[in-house]
């Protein structure tokens, strides 16, 4: 665009016989200019659209980091949806009853669609699936803290599902009117899914919390462990989140860290209260000024311990996934050679 508009300029000036020359700095400062000046406009523009609560769309014009931001998030959202398949798949095979086991494999399986989704939204962005598996299997993507503790017990499921369905939801609804829109679409329907998912968490502590004193301490000390990492789910406090000034100002994240983490502790200390059980947090306590609950000190060395890849499970859970991508390896190429059959049979 701006090489024709230097020769159009040229041309022009040699029509008109002007004898005005412009030598190579002063065309290199034209070409600055013009660009910073096209540039600014389409981000002006772009800008509009997100203040104007339009979204952005596939095809429109976006700067270079709004798109890496989203394919960021995207990708580690959809890998959290895959890994977070381990930790309860390990309970499938073990559920006290048919119909726990039934719940839990539509749960699973829940997950892995949401997954599926969240992958198409990042493929609109321009990386491949095979691009963003690898980057799972290298260690070069993230995904969430949460999935790299074990599930010792059968109370753990339930707490999964209450605490960190809990936390996902919270953070999740204020992504259904995120600024990117294949994004955004993908999250209604994850977030019909993930309150149905929370509820089962709920009602299935809710069983145990009024049975044997055996089940009440398997279901106290899931709280206890599951507790903190689920506070840790929302990032680093606000002070500390390299991403979120900028998030909000695309309107791709609404809420700050520290501001939905204070939402789910305000709706889970009155939850608990149906359980009888308690959170593992002597700090707990309402505020009456804030209108909110007071809370102890995050462990934040432990999370960027996790974070990093030396928590509990992360080597398990990078293991069980990288065997499960080369197991698969003959059903991808079979699909491929059906593909390739069909659009033969049909002359494409
Ligand atoms: N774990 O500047 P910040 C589910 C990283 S799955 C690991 O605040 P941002 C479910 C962060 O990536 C739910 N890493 O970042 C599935 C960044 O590092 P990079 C998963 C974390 O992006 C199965 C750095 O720390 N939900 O529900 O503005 C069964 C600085 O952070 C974490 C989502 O993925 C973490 N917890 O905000 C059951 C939601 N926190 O990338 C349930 C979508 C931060 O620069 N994601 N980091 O290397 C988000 O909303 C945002 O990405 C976050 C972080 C709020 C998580």
């Amino acid at each position: 665009m701006v090489y024709l508009l230097w020769k159009d300029l040229t041309a022009c000036e040699w029509i008109t016989g002007s004898q005005r020359v412009l030598t190579g700095v002063s065309f290199l400062t034209f070409d600055i200019n013009y660009r910073n000046m096209v540039f600014q406009d389409f981000e002006n523009k772009f800008q509009d659209k997100i203040d104007n609560e339009i979204k952005i769309e596939p095809k429109d014009w976006m700067p270079e980091s709004y798109r890496k931001t989203n394919l960021r998030q995207i990708s580690q959202h959809a890998h959290s949806e895959v890994v977070g398949m381990l930790p309860e798949g390990n309970w499938i095979g073990r559920a006290p009853s048919l119909k726990r086991k039934a719940i839990l494999l539509a749960k699973v399986q829940d997950e892995a669609g949401h997954g599926l989704y969240l992958y198409s939204a990042a493929e609109t962005l321009g990386m491949s699936r095979e691009e963003m598996t690898d980057d799972l299997h290298s260690g070069k993507a993230k995904y969430s803290s949460i999935f790299n503790y074990p599930t010792l017990t059968w109370a753990d499921i339930g707490a999964i599902g209450w605490l960190v369905d809990g936390a996902a939801i919270m953070n999740q609804v204020m992504l259904t009117r995120t600024s990117y829109g294949p994004y955004a679409r993908a999250m209604v329907r994850i977030c019909k899914e993930e309150s149905f998912h929370q509820r089962q968490g709920f009602e299935s502590l809710l069983v145990l919390s009024k049975g044997t004193k055996e089940q009440r301490t398997m279901c106290q000390d899931a709280i206890n462990r599951w507790w903190w990492p689920a506070l840790m789910m929302f990032g680093p406090q606000d002070s500390e989140s390299q991403h979120s000034e900028q998030s909000m100002k695309w309107k791709i994240k609404r809420k700050s860290n520290d501001e939905l983490r204070q939402n789910f502790i305000d709706m889970i200390a009155e939850q608990i209260k149906t359980l009888g059980m308690k959170l593992p947090d002597p700090d707990l306590k309402w505020n009456e000024e804030r209108k909110h609950y007071d809370f102890g000190e995050i462990n934040w060395d432990a999370f960027w311990q996790v974070v990093k890849g030396n928590g509990p499970c992360n080597k398990q859970r990078l293991d069980a996934r990288r065997k499960a991508h080369e197991e698969g390896q003959w059903i991808r190429e079979a699909a491929m050679a059906y593909a390739e059959k069909k659009m033969k049979q049909n002359n494409y």
